[in-house]
C-alpha cells in the first residue's frame, strides 16, 4: 500500500513537474519557438550524452564495490572451479567490448552532432571495415561456443565410473527428501503411483523389490567428500529444480521421469565455514541478526554457514522455503551417521505411525 502511495506521489510530481516546464516555456516570449533543434540545443544533448556515459561508468564502479560480496564464494565441487572460469572469461569480455563501444558511442554522438552547414558524408560501403567487424565477433563467439559445450559436456556426464555414490532427490510441493540406495549402493524401485501413506511409504518404494529394504531415507543430505555422487531426481508434482549454489550445480525436477545430475565435493562444511568469504558472510548476518536481537525481533539466533539445496523453480506458495541442508564430512563422520540411521525396511516394520524416513534429529518416526 505505501509503495503505490509513493508511486502515485511520484507520478504527481512529475506531472507537476512537467507542467510548469510547459508554462515556462509559454511565458519565454522572446525566445525562438521553433521546434527544430539548433546548434545550442544539438550541442546541449551532446553534453548530456557524456553525463550519461560518466553516469553508467561511475554507477558500474559503484556496483562492484558495493555489491560483489554478494557473489558466491569459491566452488566446492570438482568442476566448479571449470564453470567459474568460464563465466569470469565470459564476463570479461563482456565488461571490456561493452566499456569501449559504449565510450565510442557516445563520443560519435557528439562529435557528429547536428550543425548547420554541415553535410553528412556519402559513404556507400567498405568491404574490409565490414569484414573485421564481422570476423572477430563470429571467432570470440565460436571461441566461447565451442569451450562452453566441452565444459557442458564435461560437466553433464553423469556415469558409473569411479563407483559413484547413488543418491535420489525427491521433490514434492515443498520439502525435499532424499534417498540412499544402502548398503548394496542400488536405489529400490519407486514411483508416486505407490506411494502409501497410510502404511508411511511416502516416496512410493516398491517394496516386493529386494533393493529397497536397505535404502536409507533422510531429510538432511550428508555426503562424504571426495566421493562422486550421482543424483537421481524425481518431482512428485510439479517442475522443481534441485539448485546447489556451493556446488555449481542445477537440475530440473520432472514429474513422470527421472533427471540425472553429478559432482564430486571436494570440500567438507567445516573447511568451507573457514573460507574468507563465508566467514565474512556469516560475520554481516550475525551483525544484523544481533540488531534484530536487540529489537526484541524475531529471526535473530546466530547463523552458521551450512550447504544447501534449494528449489529454483516457483513452485507454488511456499517455494521459497523449499530447502535442505547438505552436510558434507570426511568418510569416517558419513559413515557414522549412516549407521545411525534406519533403513526403510526397518521403519516399515516398525508399527509406529509416521512418515518413513530419518528426521535429522535422529532415526525417529515422529
Ligand atoms: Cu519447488
Amino acid at each position: 500500500m505505501t509503495t503505490l502511495l509513493i508511486l502515485i506521489v511520484l507520478a504527481l510530481v512529475a506531472i507537476a513537474i512537467w507542467q510548469m516546464t510547459k508554462i515556462f516555456e509559454l511565458s519565454q516570449l522572446k525566445t525562438e519557438s521553433s521546434q527544430i533543434a539548433n546548434d545550442d540545443d544539438n550541442k546541449n544533448n551532446g553534453y548530456m550524452l557524456f553525463a550519461f556515459l560518466i553516469f553508467i561508468y561511475a554507477i558500474t564502479i559503484f556496483s562492484f564495490w558495493k555489491y560483489s560480496k554478494f557473489l558466491l564464494p569459491e566452488a566446492a565441487s570438482a568442476h566448479g572451479a571449470d564453470y567459474d572460469y568460464l563465466m569470469l572469461v565470459s564476463f570479461a569480455i563482456i565488461f571490456f567490448v561493452q566499456t569501449i563501444t559504449q565510450a565510442l558511442l557516445h563520443y560519435f554522438g557528439y562529435k557528429y552532432r547536428g550543425e548547420k552547414n554541415k553535410k553528412a558524408l556519402f559513404y556507400a560501403d567498405n568491404d574490409r571495415l565490414e569484414f573485421i567487424w564481422t570476423i572477430i565477433p563470429v571467432i570470440v563467439l565460436a571461441g566461447l561456443i565451442l569451450w562452453g559445450l566441452y565444459t557442458w559436456t564435461n560437466i553433464m556426464d553423469v556415469n558409473d565410473e569411479d563407483d559413484p555414490l547413488i543418491v535420489e532427490l525427491y521433490a514434492q510441493q515443498f520439502n525435499w527428501t532424499a534417498r540412499y540406495g544402502g548398503e548394496d549402493n542400488v536405489l529400490g524401485k519407486a514411483n508416486v503411483r505407490m506411494i502409501d501413506i497410510d502404511r508411511a511409504n511416502v516416496l512410493g518404494l516398491d517394496e516386493a523389490d529386494t533393493y529397497a529394504a536397505d535404502d536409507v531415507i533422510v531429510k538432511e543430505l550428508h555426503l562424504p567428500v571426495g566421493r562422486k555422487v550421482n543424483f537421481k531426481m524425481r518431482s512428485q508434482d510439479v517442475l522443481h529444480s534441485a539448485y546447489m549454489p556451493h556446488f555449481r550445480a542445477q537440475m530440473n525436477c520432472v514429474p513422470g521421469m527421472t533427471t540425472e545430475f553429478s559432482f564430486t565435493p571436494i570440500k567438507t562444511t567445516a573447511e568451507m565455514r573457514q573460507n574468507a568469504d563465508v566467514a565474512d558472510k556469516v560475520r554481516r548476518t550475525n551483525a544484523i541478526r544481533a540488531e534484530r536481537a536487540a529489537n526484541g525481533e524475531d529471526n535473530s539466533d546466530p547463523w552458521e554457514f551450512d550447504y544447501i539445496l534449494l528449489c529454483n523453480k516457483i513452485c507454488g506458495k511456499s517455494h521459497y522455503n523449499m530447502q535442505m541442508k547438505i552436510i558434507v564430512e570426511t568418510q569416517e563422520e558419513y559413515e557414522e551417521w549412516m549407521k545411525s540411521q534406519q533403513t526403510f525396511g526397518q521403519l516399515m516394520a516398525t508399527n509406529e505411525p509416521g512418515p518413513a524416513f530419518n528426521t535429522p534429529l535422529g532415526a525417529d518416526r515422529n
